[in-house]
């Protein structure tokens, strides 16, 4: 009896020992890791935040935004139309499968910002993110040029 409970506990310490491992390897693997979190500086009443973000072992949906730097955020998407000019649709969600990518970038996929405060370029900007399974997350967005939105720099 004492051997099996000494046992036990030997088990318990090493897989306690591997969970604060990974936990320290900063491999959070509950909730999406989101990077390259910009924003292009506003040049009327709206701005576009762009973003990667990276699934974990779930598959989660990005359903709602908000900043306190503007009066509401939409999802759009922009699409190229047959005569090549260039239309934003709202979306109502954006998904992100486990283990996969939901890239926002110029020409694609964005949060619409509505009525936005006038950010200068290298300002900073909080944006929360709330995400059907891994819940609320808070962001911080560079404010940079529209010109240099891309990402990596
Ligand atoms: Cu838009």
């Amino acid at each position: 009896m004492r051997i099996t409970v000494s046992r036990n506990a030997r088990a318990l310490l090493a897989s306690l020992l591997v969970l604060s491992l990974v936990a320290a390897c900063g491999g959070n693997e509950s909730q999406p890791n989101v990077a390259q979190v910009r924003v292009g500086a506003p040049t009327g009443p709206n701005a576009a935040v762009y973003f990667m973000a990276r699934g974990y072992d779930e598959d989660d949906v990005l359903v709602s935004a908000s900043t306190d730097v503007a009066g509401s955020v939409e999802f759009h998407e922009t699409t190229t139309n047959d005569d090549g000019t260039m239309t934003m649709q709202p979306l109502p969600s954006f998904s992100l499968p486990a283990g996969g990518e939901l890239i926002l970038e110029p020409g694609g996929r964005h949060l619409m910002l509505i009525g936005v405060d006038d950010l200068k370029v290298g300002d900073t900007i909080d944006v929360t993110l709330t995400w059907q399974n891994a819940g609320e997350m808070t962001v911080e967005a560079v404010v940079v040029d529209p010109a240099d939105t891309m990402g990596d720099g």
